[in-house]
């Protein structure tokens, strides 16, 4: 069985001394490790943006999409090879910005994927532009002013699009991350997990002193119920979205690919997808 060491590559990130991205990564290796995956039962596949860059620093199959596609992909390599475990990943603006379309409909699609959000609250690759996780009145080159615009609440929208895994952590909190990556890799069906992530170098203001002293952690909430949707989505609204741990988890829904007709359990690479002369033609006549 693989270590979490085997999940490391050679390949030294780039990312600036302290940034959260790098406990997401070593999050991602120990969680693999610890439900038993081998490298080559993970695909992590990732968008644009300082976060994308995952993607490279993880021993598995590796996809760094575009900005805002990750999902897409993701979903992709996951109906040619269902067998694989797969990870989506990128930044707050990837997922909740230019991707927020392909973020809804893979929530209600439920398909079998873990989708882990880095969420630092700014655009760090393009050096520090308002999000849409950005506070009302933040200042950035891109908002000299402060922000007008109001702030998204992505795990709200994902209660309402019929999501079945939600989870929110801090990239400080190695170990409450880890479980959650573990429980999101087991959960049949589309696992979200926002992860606080502070970007050192241009969010000055989200720091982690900052979500230190913010984030309510459903650990001292004993009688929080996890399979009550309205009570997660009051306690998000109660708690203005800071809350951390297993938010929601509906475990009576079919995954996507446990509905599709006829879906095959092994990758497309292993079914036998020849087809006879004789059906060939037959398919060919019905076009002419
Ligand atoms: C289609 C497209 N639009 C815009 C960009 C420029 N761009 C690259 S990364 C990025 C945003 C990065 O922020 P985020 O997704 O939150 O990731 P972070 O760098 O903060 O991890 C943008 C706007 C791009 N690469 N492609
Ligand atoms: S710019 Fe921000 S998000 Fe990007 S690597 Fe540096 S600290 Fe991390």
């Amino acid at each position: 069985m693989a270590t979490f060491k085997e999940f490391r590559n050679s390949v030294k990130p780039n990312w600036c001394p302290g940034c959260g991205d790098f406990s997401i990564q070593a999050a991602i290796q120990r969680a693999a490790a610890n439900v038993g995956l081998e490298p080559e039962n993970l695909a992590v596949v990732s968008g644009i943006g300082c976060s994308g860059r995952i993607s490279g620093y993880i021993n598995a199959y590796g996809l760094h999409g575009i900005h805002g596609r990750a999902l897409p992909i993701a979903q992709g390599v996951k109906m040619a090879n269902r067998e694989l475990t797969v990870i989506a990943s990128g930044g707050d603006g990837d997922g909740f910005a230019i991707g927020m379309g392909h973020t809804v409909h893979a929530i209600r699609r439920n398909i079998n994927i873990t989708y882990i959000v880095m969420d630092n609250q700014i655009y760090g690759l393009t050096k520090g532009q308002t999000s849409p996780r950005s506070a009302e009145g933040f200042k950035t080159k891109s908002t000299p002013d402060g922000s007008i615009e109001s702030t998204l609440s992505p795990l709200e929208i994902a209660l309402s699009a019929g999501a079945t895994f939600v989870a929110q952590s801090f990239s400080s909190d190695l170990k409450q991350l880890t479980t959650l990556i573990e429980e999101g890799m087991k959960h049949e069906g589309f696992s979200l997990i926002n992860v606080f992530s502070p970007c050192v170098t241009f969010n000055k203001i989200n720091t982690y002193d900052w979500f230190k002293e913010n984030i309510v952690n459903l650990e001292s909430i004993p009688e929080y119920d996890p399979s009550n949707r309205i009570q997660a989505m009051t306690k998000l609204m109660e708690t203005g979205g800071m809350l951390t741990g297993l938010i929601y988890q509906d475990k009576s829904r079919k995954s996507y690919e446990d509905m599709v007709v006829g879906f095959h359990q092994e990758g497309i690479s292993n079914q036998d997808i020849q087809i006879s002369e004789a059906d060939f033609s037959k398919l060919v006549a019905e076009f002419k």
